[in-house]
């Protein structure tokens, strides 16, 4: 390479997919490889139509509401739509499960793997343009698999690979794959391709930042309480509180905690004792990039958030995410008050 001021040696999604299929070795299908082809260009179409959103007057609500009785709103089913279709139409898919759909998806055919979603997490914020965000994970099923919404009902270890794209000022997708480390790519818009600008994604080890809904403080349990005061108004002389941030978009929230390290919590509490974020499309995906990334992701009970089987495709836990030494600190004052 020459010292052109034009970088043209750049690592595209692509080529970097590419580049893990032969690593794995000759008994690599590539049907993986197939797969995430399909999902970097379900994140392209749906980066596009967000950016037009205001533009072609796609805000508003569709006039249904999805099986949680929330308002759906018009990119929400588009999200979603172009989530199947690219997912029915890459053959790689036996099952899918999307937030935004009651039951799991099957598709005929010969597919190995299955999906989870949610297409566009963080809805409720689109209309006052703060960045939302598309979060997967993608389990191998078993050769003899007929392709089941029980195939879904498995813990978080057992995901090939996970990650989210987050739409802000620009699409960051930030991908990784079992025992792996985490990489985040960046959406050129004009070459229309996933770029590699943040290999080995590393979470810092503290970071004095909170992420947390304090409206809901009125129901948190006792452990809770104490955790947050006990950031908020530290006991030991010259220790300073930690800083709050919540966009209450959670791509948007662990992305920024994935960068600048800190805390993000989705508690349990006495009003919504299960939490509100689901454990197979938006807990599971979440916890393996934080870990992967040298983090920590625990429930309400602290309990290592990978290892929770799900009951149902739909069901939620509370959420504990971030730095080593911040969710380290939450169970510790957990354990001292439960
Ligand atoms: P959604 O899937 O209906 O968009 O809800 C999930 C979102 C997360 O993005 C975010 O972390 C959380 O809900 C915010 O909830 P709250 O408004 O209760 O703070
Ligand atoms: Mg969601």
């Amino acid at each position: 390479h020459g010292d052109s001021e034009v970088k043209t040696d750049i690592i595209t999604l692509t080529r970097f997919l590419t580049e893990e299929q032969h690593r794995l070795g000759p008994h690599a299908t590539g049907d993986f490889t197939l797969l995430c082809h399909a999902l970097q260009f379900s994140f392209k179409s749906i980066a596009y139509y967000i950016r037009r959103a205001t533009l072609i007057n796609l805000i508003g609500l569709a006039g249904s509401s999805n099986m949680t009785g929330d308002d759906q709103k018009k990119l929400d089913v588009i999200g979603n739509e172009i989530f199947v279709n690219t997912m029915r139409g890459c053959g790689k898919v036996k099952v899918l499960v999307s937030e935004e759909e009651e039951a799991a998806i099957i598709f005929p055919g010969h597919g190995k793997y299955a999906v989870v979603c949610d297409p566009i997490d963080g809805s409720s914020n689109l209309d006052a343009g703060v960045s939302v965000g598309t979060i997967f994970g993608i389990f191998k099923l078993d050769d003899d698999a007929e392709g089941r919404a029980e195939d879904m009902l498995r813990p978080g270890t057992e995901l090939v690979a996970s990650g989210f794209t987050m739409y802000g000022a620009s699409a960051n997708l930030v991908l990784t794959m079992k025992g792996g480390s985490v990489n985040g790519f960046t959406l050129d818009n004009a070459l229309g391709e996933f770029i590699l600008t943040h290999p080995d994604m590393k979470i810092p080890k503290s970071k004095g930042i909170y992420s947390v809904n304090e409206g809901n403080s009125l129901y948190w349990t006792e452990p809770c309480k104490a955790y947050f005061e006990s950031i908020k108004y530290p006991q030991e002389p010259g220790v300073k509180p930690y800083s709050a941030r919540y966009i209450g978009s959670m791509v948007a929230d662990a992305y920024r905690t994935l960068c600048y390290g800190g805390l993000f919590a989705y508690p349990a509490d006495k009003k919504s004792p299960k939490g509100k974020l689901r454990i197979l499309y938006e807990c599971a995906p979440m916890a393996m990039v934080m870990e992967n990334a040298g983090g920590l992701a625990v429930t309400s009970d602290q309990r290592r958030m990978l290892e929770v089987v799900p009951e149902h495709i739909h069901d939620r836990s509370g959420i504990f995410m971030g730095s080593y030494n911040e969710v380290t600190k939450v169970t510790e004052i957990f354990k001292k008050h439960g």
